[in-house]
C-alpha cells in the first residue's frame, strides 16, 4: 500500500513539471536552424535560421542546385528585409533587393 502511495505521489510530480507544458514553455522550445533538401538530390538547398522569439531571421537558399547557396535573405520580425543573390556562381552577391 505504501509503495503505490509513494508511486502515485512521484507520477503526481512528474506531470506538471515534466509532461505538461504550459503556452509559454512550448512557445520557449523551437528550431533554430532549419536545413532542407528540397529537390532530393541529397544536398541541403534551404537553411532558416530562427531566432529567439521563434521567428525566421534568416534565408539561405540554393537555387541552382550546386550545393552552394545563391541568395541570402534577411528578416526582421518574420517578414523580409533585404536579399542578395549571386547570380554568376562566383559565391559573392551580385543582385542586392530591399523589400
Ligand atoms: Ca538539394
Ligand atoms: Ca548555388
Amino acid at each position: 500500500m505504501l509503495r503505490k502511495i509513494f508511486l502515485l505521489v512521484i507520477l503526481c510530480g512528474l506531470i506538471p513539471v515534466g509532461l505538461v507544458c504550459s503556452e509559454e514553455e512550448k512557445q520557449l522550445v523551437h528550431a533554430k536552424k532549419v536545413q532542407v533538401d528540397a529537390n532530393y538530390d541529397g544536398q541541403v538547398d534551404r537553411i532558416e535560421h530562427i531566432g529567439a522569439g521563434g521567428k525566421i531571421e534568416r534565408l539561405e537558399l540554393d537555387n541552382s542546385g550546386d550545393g552552394r547557396m545563391d541568395e541570402w535573405i534577411d528578416y526582421a520580425d518574420g517578414r523580409p528585409l533585404k536579399g542578395e543573390k549571386d547570380t554568376n556562381g562566383d559565391g559573392k552577391p551580385d543582385v542586392w533587393i530591399e523589400y
